[in-house]
């Protein structure tokens, strides 16, 4: 069978040679009722019988993997893809550091693993649920399709781990992947099982940061997983790696147009301070520090996603060889690190201060570094787009003791600088940094949407270019 191209025969398109591994096929076509019940509840709320223009996974090759046509979300082909397999590929990591991978599971690494695919595949459809409201609201029939195309895709990802959980963990692999269709985001009961997910994406600035900003996680996360030395869940992140490049493109090019129109508004209406909000929200815009707001929440709840910076279990799945660095084929040191250290950022004695901790035990900081700075390349790029008008202003992420929940920093207050507050100074000081009630209003106010081909809500300019080279007033949904 050819692995680079999909077997669309069979009812769940894959390129893992579904039609003579059975017992698999069987399990998958047992749990796809669910998956789709659940896609009706929790998806996205309306538009189900609506055509839209979505990009479907028809081969792995980098030069040319995905097709484009018009979709009913439902009936979009969901499948399980897997990179090609690499011959003699050997662990980057760990204590089997150059031992061929494993294409079985090690039983000694059995829930450790099951761990790391579970907590993957939960995030997928917490995201879904967190997005199921915005297609009514969108600004455009160019970010609809968007919102949807990051919705399907996710939704394939949760199919990705699912398949890992029904082709090598058994009995207990089935019951997580019915557990993944059951907990909900911010669900009293039964939540999604990381802090971000359960949080409301309420309105497009939202959605536009949580794909800058977690799906950023995402991709660091999932770069982690693409080292393991589990060689099935190697080439399934390795994939998932490619759809997630377009969400990340979604979320920076998102914020960038929003503060394209801002800008252009307060120039046309000659406003240079950018503080002066209340005479730039008459303009139907969002003010610069509002922006700065929302980005100041998202970056800091998706900093909790990276664990406490000293981390046993982050240690042990690297010394296993399970979860590795950001690209760790590009490293240059022993890929063991039981000698070296890392400086963590900590706090002792009251005073936030860099220690130098064993390296195994740094993992998660250090991955919280590498994606710190990959955040700020887009936004040095936002920022260009404030320069261009000549307004003085410019965005900032927080500092990492910012607003956090997990880890070193939960059970401090900071601002934005990491200066440390009082309970007292924080309470009076919060609506400075995050956004509050009347920001979330006024934003609210915004979201009224605009369907018509080729048109945009007032808040936000048009993209550079449309989506597979279409052009401006292409109808990317055709409303039902
Ligand atoms: N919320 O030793 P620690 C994505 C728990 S996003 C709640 O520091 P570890 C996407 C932790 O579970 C990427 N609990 O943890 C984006 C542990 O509990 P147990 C998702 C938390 O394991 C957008 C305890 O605290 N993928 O793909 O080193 C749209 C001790 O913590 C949290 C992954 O995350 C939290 N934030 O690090 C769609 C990869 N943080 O086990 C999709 C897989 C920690 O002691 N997961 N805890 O009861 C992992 O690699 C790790 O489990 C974590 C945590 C990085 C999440």
């Amino acid at each position: 069978m050819d692995l680079t191209n999909v077997d669309y025969r069979e009812k769940i398109p894959n390129n893992v040679n579904l039609t003579e591994d059975r017992r698999v096929l069987k399990a998958l076509e047992g749990w796809h009722p669910g998956y789709l019940d659940w896609w009706k509840d929790m998806g996205p709320e309306g538009f189900q019988e609506s055509l839209v223009y979505l990009r479907t996974a028809v081969s792995v090759d980098p030069k040319g993997w995905a097709k484009f046509d018009y979709v009913r979300m439902p009936e979009y082909r969901w499948g399980i893809l897997l990179a090609p397999q690499e011959e003699n590929r050997t662990i980057p990591f760990g204590q089997h550091f150059g031992e061929p991978v494993w294409q079985e599971i090690p039983g000694e690494h059995r829930a450790t693993l099951r761990r790391l695919v579970v907590i993957q595949g939960d995030t997928e459809p917490a995201s879904v649920e967190q997005q199921r409201h915005l297609g009514k609201t969108a600004p455009s029939l160019y970010d609809m399709r968007n919102l949807f195309q990051v919705n399907v895709e996710e939704g394939r990802h949760l199919w990705a781990m699912v398949y890992l959980l029904q082709k090598y963990f058994g009995t207990d692999g089935r019951e997580e992947a019915e557990a993944l269709l059951q907990r909900r985001s911010g669900d009293a009961d039964s939540p999604r099982m990381l802090g971000a997910f359960n949080e409301k994406t309420p309105d497009w600035l939202s959605f536009f940061m949580f794909t800058y900003f977690t799906d950023r996680d995402g991709k660091m996360q999932l770069e982690a997983l693409a080292q393991s030395g589990f060689d099935p869940l190697s080439r399934t992140c390795r994939f998932m790696l490619t759809e997630e490049a377009h969400h990340m493109f979604v979320g920076e090019t998102g914020v960038t147009r929003v503060i394209q129109r801002t800008c252009e508004a307060m120039k046309a209406a000659g406003i240079t301070d950018p503080y002066d909000i209340e005479k730039v929200r008459k303009l139907g815009v969002i003010d610069l520090p509002t922006i700065q707001k929302k980005a100041n929440l998202h970056f800091s709840l998706t900093l909790d996603l990276f664990g406490n910076e000293i981390s046993t279990n982050a240690a042990n799945a690297f010394h296993a060889g399970l979860k590795g660095r950001y690209r760790e084929s590009r490293l240059d040191d022993d890929h063991k690190l039981e000698q070296s250290t890392y400086p963590v950022l900590r706090l002792i004695d009251g005073r936030i201060q860099n220690e130098d901790a064993p390296a195994l035990s740094a993992l998660n900081m250090r991955l919280r570094d590498d994606y710190v700075n990959d955040a700020n390349v887009g936004v040095g790029r936002w920022n260009k787009v404030i320069e261009s008008f000549g307004i003085p202003f410019e965005i900032r992420l927080p500092h990492v003791a910012f607003h956090r929940h997990i880890g070193e920093f939960a059970k401090i207050k900071a601002d934005v600088a990491g200066k440390q507050l009082s309970d007292a100074e924080w309470a009076s000081r919060r609506s400075e940094f995050l956004p509050n009630d009347a920001d979330k209003d006024f934003i609210e106010s915004l979201m009224q949407p605009q369907w018509e081909a080729g048109k945009f809500a007032s808040w936000i300019a048009p993209p550079k270019v449309g989506i597979d080279n279409k052009p401006g007033e292409f109808e990317y949904v055709k409303i039902a």
